[in-house]
């Protein structure tokens, strides 16, 4: 499956899906442009459609929480502006935003608030911590889920209908690091550490198995958490094994403070650390202890061929609608959004018993990429995308599937 550009939409700027039937009710992803016409108001009788959205908008992760959302907001934007029927009347969609703060408790918390607010879909939540709870109230409610950032496997494989992943998971991220690690950037010694929560442990527990697997040896795996800001201790520790590789499994937050310690201690290492430490503002949290090529690092999606220049025309209009570059997983966002909406088009309804079937089949060719869900409800030929940092910017090495 492919997207063809065109001549015309290119020079507009504009996504334009073609190919299999079942593309062809899904609505188009939008043509990316200032000069697009201001959007016609929804009739007086649009069917009303709830989309649900949950990400930290406060705390140590609010950048993220905040990307995330304003990618949520652009797709309603994009939907309303469109005016997409679903059945026989136009609908208008409506973002119920909910920040969890990271923190599982209040994730149950506003998952229901959701669920009693009779959401039509979910998107979110950001952090697996919060996405594996949450996603057994929208199970009991038969609400189908997209979360477009968790990547603990536990949360496709709790036998639920309505979950659904449009990144791969830590398995292929710790995986393919760990292989990296060692047939790549030739580690021998190699030190772990991690944030102890669902994400953090089950990410470096896979690199640790690749590494070990392509003949690394893993000198020490030390602890920490998702709040912590003082790494003295471990970082001393496991300096004494002489690393050549240390692998932090945790959000961006704790390893930018991590990093100036690493140098501060003079530790010689390559960093390395899977989706929640690639993010755009790791440089900012680092500052100049972000060495040249020092962080290999990878998201949990990628994007080429056809699909990256619209995309790059996206990131510019996110950036001149919300006044910040696009961090790292608001255009997943956007696309989840766009499943959802393409689904219940589908479906001619946004009854969630009706269309959650047509979620599992969909086929849709997003700013990320071709959609299409396994048995689990995980993205098929999920691709990663390595990354460093030079001069202080996040900089592509490859995607790799
Ligand atoms: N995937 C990294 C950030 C979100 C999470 O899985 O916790």
């Amino acid at each position: 499956m492919q997207l063809k550009w065109t001549a015309v939409a290119l020079a507009a700027l504009a996504l334009v899906a073609c190919g299999k039937k079942e593309e062809a009710a899904a609505p188009a992803a939008p043509a990316p442009t200032a000069a697009a016409p201001a959007p016609a108001a929804p009739p007086a009788d649009a069917l009303v459609v709830k989309i649900g959205h949950v990400a930290p908008t406060s705390g140590a992760i609010a950048h993220l929480g905040k990307d995330n959302e304003f990618g949520a907001r652009m797709a309603i934007e994009d939907l309303n502006a469109k005016g997409i029927k679903i059945g026989d009347k136009v609908a208008k969609f409506e973002l119920l935003a909910e920040d969890d703060a990271a923190d599982p408790k209040q994730g149950t918390a506003v998952a229901q608030k959701l669920v009693d607010s009779k959401v039509n879909g979910v998107v979110g939540h950001l952090n697996s911590g919060t996405t594996i709870p949450a996603s057994k109230l929208y199970s009991d409610a038969g609400i189908p889920q997209i979360s477009p950032s968790a990547t603990n496997p536990k949360y496709t494989r709790q036998g639920f209908k309505t979950t659904f992943r449009v990144v791969a998971d830590d398995t292929q991220l710790g995986g393919t690091l760990g292989k990296y690690a060692v047939e790549t950037l030739k580690g021998k010694n190699i030190a772990v550490i991690d944030d102890r929560t669902a994400y953090g442990q089950g990410v470096a527990e896979e690199f640790e198995k690749a590494a070990k697997a392509a003949g690394g040896t893993i000198v020490g795996h030390e602890f920490t958490t998702d709040k912590s800001t003082d790494f003295n201790a471990i970082l001393t520790k496991l300096k004494g094994a002489q690393p050549d590789i240390l692998f932090f499994g945790g959000m961006d937050a704790v390893g930018g403070p991590m990093l100036k310690q690493v140098k501060q201690l003079g530790m010689n290492v390559k960093f390395m650390g899977g989706d929640g430490l690639c993010t755009g503002e790791l440089a900012k949290l680092a500052g100049d202890a972000i060495g040249e090529d020092m962080v290999v690092c990878a998201e949990a999606g990628g994007v080429d061929g056809d699909f990256k220049a619209p995309l790059e025309a996206w990131k510019t209009k996110f950036k001149e609608k919300n006044g910040v570059d696009v961090q790292i997983y608001a255009p997943y966002v956007y696309d989840a959004v766009q499943v959802l909406a393409a689904a219940m088009a589908k479906a001619g309804s946004s009854d969630p018993e009706k269309y959650l079937p047509e979620v599992g089949k969909v086929q849709y060719n997003g700013l990320t990429g071709p959609i299409a869900f396994d048995e689990k409800g995980d993205i098929k030929n999920g691709a990663l995308t390595l990354y460093t940092y030079k001069n202080g910017a996040r900089t592509q090495i490859a995607v790799v599937r």
